[in-house]
């Protein structure tokens, strides 16, 4: 096969680099490969309408036309250079940045850089069966594009492993394929990448919990000394974007129609009504919110403080604290000790994990009011509400403790006779799948969710945005 720019769009000069290009051009038919078996299941051959990055100018991350997936152009593409850019942060401060990978921090960067990558396939393996049961065109448009970009977003962890890590970066660029979502003897690296995705309500959960923890984990990696990874991640950033947007306004979609069927039938069972009542949306809030703060790490870690010190990884928006050594600072936060929860001042460093956590939080939060708008309009007292961050954790402190989604300790116990009210029983599950029929008249939307304000792209939202006449 030969690599072409026309074939893979990049500004990384792939035509003049004859050694990635030998690189790629062995990876790209396995990649396919992967995509024919866990890409997008029954809809290779149809055309969709989508946006490709075809360089980073202005408006050319996002040229739209009907593609067939198989044939979607995934390019490698960086971020504009800055000129004499130095390291922000940690013991390096000051330095200028790497432009190949430093020989001391090189397991701790492929390491962080596997990670990353590996969470893109994941995700399109995970929401592979979501297209037979859409709720319309237009979210089904949404969805497969959400899918191409974690593709690409795997292509640009597979350029920085074969661009700067040879043999050691070729084998984990082959292994990126080999694990599978959910498999129990080769799962995926983080957990949260091995739940199911099984209908549409933890689609939009996923896409605005899940994407956002990836839009706090690369912007903290966007500040990295190693430039290629800051310029890859902040061109990341961009299509990111959209993925949080379909989750926000996915959700918002579903509060909305919920609360007209509620407002229009106050004395209906909004079940009965074929709409999915608040408390079942509030449990898979609170089932993917708790899953994906777990994907920060432990609240004190020493791993963080190692990638901050070495300059590898980051705060939110760095250039917006003083202090970049960090060395002084403690962070204050509540820890169990013998049954109790006390206040505990961690090493700055050792807390960056649950910085980033910090920021996430807030953000996560602002797109949850926006939801609770609709409610507070209609004149219901009811709100959906993000748990405390201790509720159901698998990871970090709180992880081998029970507490409920206002943040108190519970017994086992307690935990085992109370946790059905706040996470989904098998049952709500069964419920929101028996909900999942395909919706693809062009325009039509399935009942438990309102139509989007607006379509892609200045089109309507009854614009043919997948042709299902093949
Ligand atoms: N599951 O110091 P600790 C995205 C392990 S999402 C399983 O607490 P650290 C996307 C950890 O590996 C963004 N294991 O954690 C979204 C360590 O193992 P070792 C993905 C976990 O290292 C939607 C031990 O526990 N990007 O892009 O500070 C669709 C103690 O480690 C988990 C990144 O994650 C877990 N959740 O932080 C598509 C960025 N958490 O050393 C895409 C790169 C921790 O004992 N990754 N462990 O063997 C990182 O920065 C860090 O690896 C983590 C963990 C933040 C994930
Ligand atoms: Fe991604
Ligand atoms: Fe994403």
């Amino acid at each position: 096969m030969n690599i072409s720019s026309e074939r893979i769009p990049n500004n990384v000069n792939l035509s003049d680099d004859k050694r990635l290009q030998r690189a790629l051009e062995q990876w790209q038919p396995h990649f396919l490969n992967w995509w024919q078996e866990m890409g997008p299941d029954g809809f290779l051959a149809h055309e969709v309408y989508l946006r490709t990055a075809v360089s980073v100018d202005e408006g050319g991350w996002a040229n739209y036309g009907y593609v067939r997936m198989p044939d979607y152009r995934w390019g490698i593409f960086l971020a504009p250079p800055v000129e004499d850019r130095r390291i922000g942060f940690g013991d390096n401060l000051g330095q200028p940045v790497w432009h190949e990978v430093p020989g001391e921090f090189r397991n701790a960067l492929r390491r962080l850089i596997v990670t990353q990558g590996d969470t893109e396939p994941a995700s399109v393996e995970q929401q592979r069966l979501l297209g037979r049961t859409c709720p319309s065109l237009y979210d089904l448009r949404n969805l497969f594009q959400v899918n191409v970009e974690e593709g690409r977003h795997l292509w640009a962890m597979v350029y920085l492993l074969q661009d700067y890590f040879g043999r050691d970066g070729r084998e984990e660029a082959e292994e990126l394929l080999e694990r599978r979502s959910g498999q129990s003897d080769h799962p995926r690296l983080l957990e949260a990448f091995n739940q199911p995705i099984a209908d549409w309500l933890s689609f939009f959960c996923f896409t605005m919990f899940t994407d956002r923890d990836g839009k706090y984990q690369l912007l903290a990696l966007a500040e990295s000394g190693f430039d290629a990874l800051s310029r890859t991640t902040r061109f990341m950033l961009t299509e990111e974007a959209h993925h949080m947007f379909v989750g926000e306004s996915g959700i918002e979609r579903v509060v909305q129609r919920t609360v007209e069927l509620m407002a229009n039938n106050p004395d209906t069972d909004v079940r009965k009504l074929g709409g999915i009542d608040l408390l079942t949306v509030q449990k898979y809030v609170n089932m993917w919110y708790s899953a994906s703060l777990d994907l920060f790490g432990g609240e004190i870690s020493s791993n963080a403080a190692e990638y901050f010190a070495a300059g590898l990884k980051g705060r939110y928006k760095e250039d917006k604290y003083t202090d970049h050594v960090a060395l002084d600072g403690t962070y204050a936060m509540p820890v169990v000790e013998e049954g109790r929860l006390i206040q505990q001042d961690v090493p700055l460093r050792n807390a960056m994990n649950e910085i980033l956590r910090d920021a996430y939080a807030r953000d996560s939060d602002r797109g949850v009011q926006r939801w609770n708008k609709h409610l507070e309009e209609a004149g219901f007292s009811v709100r959906i509400q993000l748990p405390n961050r201790r509720f159901n954790r698998h990871i970090g402190i709180y992880s081998g403790t029970r507490f409920d989604p206002d943040g108190n300790m519970l017994t086992q116990a307690e935990w085992d006779t109370q946790k059905n009210q706040w996470l989904p029983t098998a049952d709500d599950l069964a419920y929101v799948r028996s909900l999942m029929k395909p919706v693809i008249e062009p325009g039509k939307m399935a009942g438990w969710i309102a139509a989007p304000r607006k379509g892609i792209n200045g089109l309507p939202v009854d614009f043919e945005y997948v042709r299902t006449d093949g």
